[in-house]
C-alpha cells in the first residue's frame, strides 16, 4: 500500500492534556492550604511506596508558568486541571481563602493569554481531612459540603473558564478509598463504599444543579473511568456471569445513575448481601440525572473475567481484588502474550473504540471526551539527555487510532486529554511509575519533552496522523 491513511479528526477535534492537584502542585502548606485525605495518608507508613508524599511533587504550584509554556510549545489546545479543594476552601467548610484561589486565577490567566482553554475538574481525589473526620463520603452531609465548595470555586472562575467537571473517577474515590483502601482516607468496609458511592453522585447532582442556575451556557459534566469488560470464554455461563457482574461494578453502577436516572437493578441484586442501599432517599435518583453537557471517560485498560472453576487453581492473584465488593467469586485474567504497561496493565486500544461505542449504544446522546488516557512505561533517557519512550509512543498511536474507529463508528467523541503532562506523583506508587509526556527529575526538577510528548505535537498540528 502507498498511500496512507491520513486518520483525520473532526475540525474543531479538542486536543489537551491532563493533571491533578495534590499530583502535581506540591506546596503543601502554603498560602493557608490545609491537609488532605491525601496528605494524611501519604505521611502514615506503609501507604505509599518509599514513603513518597505529594509534599514537592513537580513543584507546579510555583513554576505554572513554566509549565503552561511548555503546554503551548506541544501545542495542546486545552488543559484539564484540577482544583485543590483544602486550598481554597481550607478545612472544607465556610469562606474561601482568597490566596488559594489567587493561583488558581493566575493559572487560568496564564492559559488563556496562550490559548490554551482551561477545563477544571472540581475534585479529583483530595478531600480536606476535616471533612473525613466529619464522616468523608460515607455521610451524606459531605455531598452538601461539595456542591458549596462548587459554587464558591465557580463563583471565583466562571467568568473564565467555560468547561467544568464535578468528580474524577468517584469509583476510585469511593472503592478504593473505602472498600479496599489502597487509595486515601484507606478505610476497608465495603458497606461505607457504597454509601460513599451514593453521595458523591449526590454531591455531582447538587454541584451541576447549582452551577447550571448561575451560569446557564457552562459546559458541566463528570469523569468516569471506563473499562472494557470481556468473559475469558464465552460459551461458559459462569464466565459471562462474571463479565456481566464486573461490567455492572465498574461502569453501569456510575453510569446508570448518571445518565439513565436508577442503580442498574442486577448490580443492586448482587450486592444485596453488602448494603440494602438504605442511603438512597427519595427525590435522589432526580437530583443525580441532571442533563449534562459532556461525560469525561478515562480509559486505560481491559478486565477479562471469568467465574470459579474448580478445575483451576485459585491463585491469589486471580481473585477479585478487595476493591469490587460483591464479586469475590470472579477471577481477573491476565492474558499470556498481551504487552502490558509498568503498571502491569493490558494494552487494549480496541477497548477503548468498544467503550466509546457501547457508551453511545447504550446511554442517551452526550459529547463524550477522553479525559485521561495514558501509560507507565520506565523511559530511557540518552547521552544526548533526550527520553525515547517507544512504549509510550507506540501505546498513544494505537489510542489515537481507536478513537478515529470509534468516531468512524458514529461514537460523538469531541477530544482527547492525554494522560499525562508531566510525570507526577503515581497515588500509592508514588514516584516510581511515569505517565509524563514530559519528564520530570525530581532533584533539579527540570522538564524534558519526551519522544511521546514530540509526537502529540505532531499529531495535533495535522489533526491526525498523516504526515
Ligand atoms: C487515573 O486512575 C487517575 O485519574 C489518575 O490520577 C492516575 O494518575 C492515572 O489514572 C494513572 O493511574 O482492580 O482494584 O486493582 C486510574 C484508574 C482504576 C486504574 C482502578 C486501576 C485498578 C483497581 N484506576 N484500577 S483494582
Amino acid at each position: 500500500m502507498t498511500s496512507i491513511d491520513p486518520l483525520t479528526f473532526p475540525p474543531g477535534f479538542v486536543w489537551g492534556a491532563a493533571t491533578a492537584s495534590y499530583q502535581i502542585e506540591g506546596a503543601a502548606q502554603e498560602d493557608g492550604r490545609t491537609p488532605s485525605i491525601w496528605d494524611t495518608f501519604s505521611h502514615t507508613p506503609g501507604k505509599t511506596l518509599g514513603g513518597d508524599t505529594g509534599d514537592v511533587a513537580c513543584d507546579h504550584y510555583h513554576r505554572f508558568r513554566e509549565d503552561v509554556g511548555l503546554m503551548k510549545d506541544l501545542g495542546i489546545n486545552a488543559y484539564r486541571f484540577s482544583v485543590a479543594w483544602p486550598r481554597v476552601q481550607p478545612g472544607g467548610s465556610g469562606s474561601a481563602n482568597a490566596k488559594g484561589l489567587d493561583f488558581y486565577r493566575r493559572l487560568v490567566d496564564e492559559l488563556l493569554s496562550h490559548d490554551i482553554t482551561p477545563w477544571v475538574t472540581l475534585y479529583h481525589w483530595d478531600l480536606p481531612q476535616e471533612l473525613e473526620d466529619a464522616g468523608g463520603w460515607p455521610a451524606r452531609d459531605t455531598a452538601a459540603r461539595f456542591a458549596d465548595y462548587a459554587t464558591l470555586v465557580h463563583g471565583a472562575l466562571g467568568d473564565r473558564v467555560r468547561h467544568w467537571t464535578t468528580f474524577n473517577e468517584p469509583w476510585c474515590s469511593a472503592f478504593l478509598g473505602y472498600a479496599s483502601g489502597v487509595h486515601a482516607p484507606g478505610r476497608q468496609h465495603a458497606p461505607d463504599a457504597l454509601a460513599a458511592m451514593h453521595h458523591l453522585l449526590l454531591g455531582h447532582g447538587q454541584a451541576i444543579e447549582s452551577i447550571r442556575a448561575a451560569d446557564p451556557t457552562a459546559q458541566l459534566g463528570i469523569t468516569l473511568n471506563l473499562y472494557a469488560i470481556s468473559a475469558a470464554d464465552e460459551t461458559k455461563p459462569g464466565d459471562l456471569d462474571a463479565a456481566r457482574r464486573i461490567d455492572g461494578l465498574a461502569n453501569r453502577i456510575f453510569l446508570d445513575p448518571v445518565l439513565l436516572g436508577s442503580y442498574p437493578a442486577d448490580v443492586m441484586a448482587d450486592l444485596r448481601g453488602i448494603s440494602d442501599f438504605g442511603f438512597v432517599r427519595d427525590g435522589d435518583h432526580k437530583q443525580i440525572a441532571q442533563p449534562l453537557d459532556l461525560l469525561g471517560i478515562n480509559y486505560y485498560s481491559r478486565h477479562v473475567v471469568a467465574g470459579e472453576d474448580p478445575d483451576v487453581p485459585a491463585e491469589p492473584y486471580w481473585r477479585a481484588p478487595t476493591s469490587w465488593p460483591g464479586s469475590e467469586t470472579v477471577r481477573f485474567l491476565k492474558r499470556p502474550g498481551v504487552p502490558v504497561t509498568d503498571m502491569n496493565w493490558e494494552v487494549d486500544a480496541p477497548g477503548l473504540t468498544e467503550t466509546l461505542t457501547r457508551v453511545a449504544r447504550d446511554y442517551p446522546a452526550v459529547p463524550l471526551y477522553i479525559t485521561e488516557n495514558g501509560a507507565a512505561y520506565i523511559d530511557t533517557v540518552t547521552d544526548e539527555g533526550t527520553v525515547e519512550d517507544t512504549d509510550r509512543v507506540a501505546y498513544f498511536d494505537a489510542h489515537f487510532r481507536a478513537c478515529h474507529d470509534a468516531i468512524a463508528a458514529g461514537a460523538p467523541l469531541s477530544g482527547y486529554f492525554a494522560w499525562s503532562l508531566l510525570d507526577n506523583f503515581e497515588w500509592a506508587w508514588g514516584y516510581t511509575k511515569r505517565f509524563g509526556m514530559i519528564r520530570v527529575d525530581y532533584d533539579t526538577q527540570q522538564r524534558t519533552v519526551k519522544a511521546s510528548g514530540h509526537r502529540f505535537r505532531e499529531v495535533i498540528k495535522h489533526n491526525g496522523l498523516g504526515e
